[in-house]
């Protein structure tokens, strides 16, 4: 039984285990894997080419399945871990316990963005950046440093207030809740939350700060409220779409996931709270 729990209200023991399995899958090369697979789908997914993880439609399902996958690998090496959600919302300043030594690590030093305490720091010896950006080997993160500030509840209410899942042109002109939420247009949730971390999270190496997956499981939590929101309204496009994942068409790089595999999360997980 998997539940994904708030970051926030994790133990010690939790944050410690989570955090072990992730160096764990560092060391054999898996987490590397994770991170290159992302950065070629993040290359590739453009706005009028054949997109499937990001600009399109199947940004909600395509990442749901990339953390499911990742969730397994972590469970290989401690079966008790789960992914935990980091509700941005209300953990909203580089003060959060999300971003102390023991968890996370905090912010970058300001001469060269490089994260110099925690689990994840340069001078672990562990942490080595291998799909890199440019020839540094650190993790790098600049929290909150370029003036953005994070989401506000107010701003995701508004957009779990759409009631349309995605619309023409299926890219990141497109109106309704999926580009909302990915963050091309309006308020900007998910996009913007890569940009407040900085350093790799504002990259397409994105996974190479752990905070990736904590930042994806609560836009996946977010997408379950909208579903609860409007029972009524179906993943789309449905059929005969060009370049864009529709509900019955499998995704790569799997090749035997569809969207509508992914749309009923308590196949695989659920999380601590509904709301
Ligand atoms: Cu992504
Ligand atoms: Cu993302």
């Amino acid at each position: 039984m998997t539940v994904r729990k708030d970051q926030a209200q994790l133990t010690a023991d939790e944050k410690r285990r989570f955090v072990n399995a992730v160096l764990a899958l560092k060391r054999d090369g898996r987490y590397d894997s994770f991170v290159s697979t992302h950065n070629e789908f993040i290359m590739n997914d453009t706005d009028n080419g054949d997109r499937v993880g990001h600009r399109s439609p199947s940004f909600l399902p395509w990442h749901r399945q990339f953390l499911i996958q990742f969730e397994q690998a972590l469970q290989s090496v401690d079966p008790s871990v789960t992914l935990p959600y980091w509700d941005w919302t209300t953990d909203r300043t580089p003060a959060a316990s999300l971003w102390a030594p023991d968890f996370l690590g905090g912010t970058g030093r300001s001469r060269d963005g490089q994260v110099t305490e925690g689990p994840f720091a340069a001078v672990t010896n562990i942490w080595r950046i291998n799909i890199r950006v440019d020839d540094r080997d650190f993790l790098r993160r600049s929290l909150g440093a370029n003036g953005y500030q994070l989401p506000t509840r107010a701003e995701v209410d508004s957009v779990l207030a759409m009631p349309t899942y995605d619309a023409p042109p299926w890219n990141s002109a497109s109106d309704g809740f999926r580009n909302h939420l990915e963050g091309w247009r309006g308020v900007n949730l998910h996009n913007r939350v890569h940009v407040w971390v900085g350093g790799h999270m504002a990259t397409g190496a994105s996974p190479n700060d752990p905070a990736f997956w904590l930042h994806h499981a609560y836009v996946d939590k977010l997408w379950t409220q909208w579903q609860n929101r409007h029972p009524n309204s179906p993943y789309l496009p449905v059929s005969g779409t060009p370049d864009v994942v529709d509900l019955h068409d499998t995704m790569r790089p799997w090749g035997d996931v569809t969207p509508a595999d992914m749309l009923d999360h308590r196949r695989y997980y659920t999380y601590d709270t509904a709301a």
